[in-house]
């Protein structure tokens, strides 16, 4: 499908350093490829409703990392899906009596219009599940053919995944099986399905039931995909065997992340699927974790219907570390659109502080594990400076002005 228009992204002066980045797996901060090309799969949208500033915080994060690598001079293949058949999406339909393709078709519209005012990169390949579904079954099928599934024995046709096909299942996430279990089940799994061979084995394969759309498996029989597979085979397919960057927000990291890694290592041969596994904090709205499920949504097109300017929203949701788990508030809010204010006076000052200076500090504190609040608090320091006539430097304000466009994606 379509991914959204993109903007034009100013080319900076300087060195090419790839950021440091923490991956899940090896617990540490770990410096990304120092290669020419690079290669990032985040999992996009479930569109039942809105986007909210959780899935916007988890956006801005991936385009941090975009944005530094195109700085770095690297060639960035970056991928994103759109899980366009999944089963929140068809109990939403029901539950509102509409039907399911429409009410994916107009959230994905409004996803597109926010990441666009949200100034997010657009990825080379934006993705859906469903036009996804003739790779996704033959890997199913391959799976089975290589004894790392199998179909339950209960007429349903469902396929799983063996995770005993998988000797360092859990490399990923690092948890015990008993913290498996308990995430498996909050998280969409089945830990409880009789006739299973192991309780966290994800399902690959649903088997058609009435009234749920279905599509043709071929050996697998009429179904639809499990939402594991879903994101390994789009990865795959366009980004090849080993992947720089798998990112999501921090709950995708156990079943989600894990499995798609089980999957496409199986499929391959291939291990670690992914170099770095990122994982953005849940942004959270009093005290809770903001969710669907939940209904504690601020959605990013209310925001902006209210007139909102997205580049305060932006700001304010990098003001804290992009791993912390942190709630959105009206100060936050507050605080972003006064710092946008005060940037953009600035960068219409005649001079200022060292141009070259400001952005080697903003770059230093971003390829550090994406470190937002030591970047803004440079910005802020030069802000001041020029704004009380310090400095001399002619260039520096337009160049300020690039710094902040290019690397933390706000058009000032
Ligand atoms: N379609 C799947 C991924 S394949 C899915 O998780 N969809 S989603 O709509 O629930 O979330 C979309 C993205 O936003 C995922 O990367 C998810 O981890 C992230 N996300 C969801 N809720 C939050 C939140 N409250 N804070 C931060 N990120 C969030
Ligand atoms: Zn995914």
């Amino acid at each position: 499908m379509d991914a959204w228009t993109g903007h034009e992204v100013p080319t900076l002066p300087g060195d090419t350093t790839s950021p440091a980045l923490y991956d899940t797996a090896r617990r540490e901060v770990v410096p990304t490829t120092s290669g020419p090309s690079a290669t990032m799969y985040v999992c996009g949208i479930t569109p039942y409703d809105a986007t909210h500033l959780g899935h916007a915080a988890t956006m801005i994060t991936f385009d941090l990392v975009h944005r530094l690598w195109h700085d770095a001079g690297k060639k960035v293949t970056y991928v994103q899906n759109v899980t366009d058949i999944d089963d929140p999406l068809l109990e939403r339909a029901n539950r509102d009596g509409e039907d399911w393709i429409v009410l994916a078709m107009r959230e994905t519209a409004l996803f597109r219009e926010d990441m666009e005012a949200l100034r997010i990169i657009p990825p080379a390949h934006y993705v859906g599940a469903v036009e996804s579904i003739p790779a996704i079954a033959a890997h199913v099928r391959e799976l089975l053919a290589d004894g790392a599934a199998y179909t339950l024995d209960d007429g349903t046709g469902d396929v799983y995944y063996s995770i005993a096909a998988s000797p360092k299942f859990g490399y990923e996430s690092n948890l015990t099986r008993d913290e498996m279990l308990v995430l498996s089940a909050e998280r969409g799994g089945d830990p409880e399905r009789p006739g299973k061979r192991d309780p966290l084995d994800p399902l690959l394969w649903r088997g058609a039931r009435d009234g749920e759309p279905a599509w043709d498996g071929g050996d697998l029989g009429p179904g639809r995909p499990g939402w594991h597979i879903e994101c390994a085979t789009i990865a795959l397919g366009l980004l090849g065997n080993r992947i720089d960057v798998q990112g999501g927000g921090n709950d995708l990291l156990y079943p989600h992340h894990e499995c798609s890694a089980a999957h496409a290592e199986r499929l391959t041969g291939e291990a670690p699927f992914a170099s770095h596994y990122v994982h953005a904090g849940m942004i959270g709205l009093d005290g809770e974790k903001m969710s669907k499920s939940k209904g504690n949504l601020v959605f990013v097109s209310r925001l902006r219907g209210d007139g909102v300017d997205p580049m305060a929203v932006r700001l304010g949701l990098m003001t804290g570390h992009y791993r912390t788990d942190r709630q959105w508030t009206d100060d936050v809010l507050k605080d972003g659109e006064e710092r946008l204010a005060r940037w953009r006076s600035a960068a219409e000052a005649g001079s200022g502080p060292s141009g070259e200076g400001l952005l080697a500090a903003v770059r230093e504190a971003l390829r550090n594990d994406l470190d937002t609040p030591a970047a803004l608090a440079v910005v802020d320091a030069w802000v001041e400076a020029a704004l009380a006539g310090a400095g001399d430097d002619v260039e520096a304000p337009g160049l300020m002005a690039a710094a902040v466009d290019g690397l933390l994606g706000v058009k000032l």
